[in-house]
Parts: C-alpha cells; sequence; structure tokens
C-alpha cells in the first residue's frame, strides 16, 4: 500500500516550489504510521531505519490512548482522541518496547536499525 503511494507522493513533490521539495521528499520517505484500533497497535512489530519518524494514529471511536516507553529513558506521550495522532522521531538505533499508558495491556515494539 505505502509502495503503491509512493509515485503519487513524489510526483507531488516535484509540483512544489524547489525551496520546499526537500523538505516534502523528507517526510515522504521517513515517516511510517502505527494505527490503533480495538485496543491494539498495528503493527504491533515496526522496523524503520534511524532518522524515521513512527506517527501513531487513534482510530478509535471513543477511546483516548497514549504511547508510554517502557524502556531505558521511557516516556509517556500525551493522551490522544480518536482521529488524533502523536509522532516521534527515532535518531537512534535500538528497541523501543512501549504499551499504552491507561491500557497497559496493549504493546508494541519499535526496532530502529542503522
Ligand atoms: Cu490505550
Amino acid at each position: 500500500m505505502l509502495l503503491a503511494a509512493l509515485p503519487a507522493l513524489a510526483g507531488f513533490a516535484a509540483l512544489l516550489a524547489s525551496a520546499r521539495s526537500a523538505f516534502a521528499a523528507d517526510t515522504a520517505t521517513n515517516i511510517a504510521q502505527v494505527s490503533i484500533r480495538d485496543y491494539k497497535f498495528t503493527p504491533a512489530l515496526l522496523t524503520v531505519k534511524v532518522g524515521t519518524t513512527v506517527r501513531w494514529i487513534n482510530h478509535e471511536r471513543r477511546t483516548t490512548h497514549s504511547v508510554l516507553f517502557t524502556g531505558p529513558g521511557g516516556f509517556e506521550s500525551e493522551r490522544f482522541f480518536p482521529d488524533e495522532s502523536w509522532q516521534r522521531r527515532f535518531d537512534q538505533p535500538g528497541r523501543y518496547p512501549y504499551s499504552c499508558g491507561p491500557h497497559p495491556e496493549m504493546s508494541g515494539l519499535v526496532v530502529v536499525t542503522p
């Protein structure tokens, strides 16, 4: 699905003024998404390259969620509502396990490769 969208994104980037094209190319290639639905993160295991921004999108009908990193230096995002999202850029390789603050039974893992 992402691969199918890439030509369209590249075409869109080409339409932008040259001053903005570098930014557009960056956002087109370095964002990964995790969807939250039915109290699950999908995909629960996400592998990305260093420098990637991961965006968690809440697709519930009425439940708020957060992203709570449970490893060293962990922290919790703000709670986000249906149709809202929260994102984080990963600049260091490693394994980033997380759960949801209000729903500890939800879990996911981001693996960042060099
Ligand atoms: Cu939750």
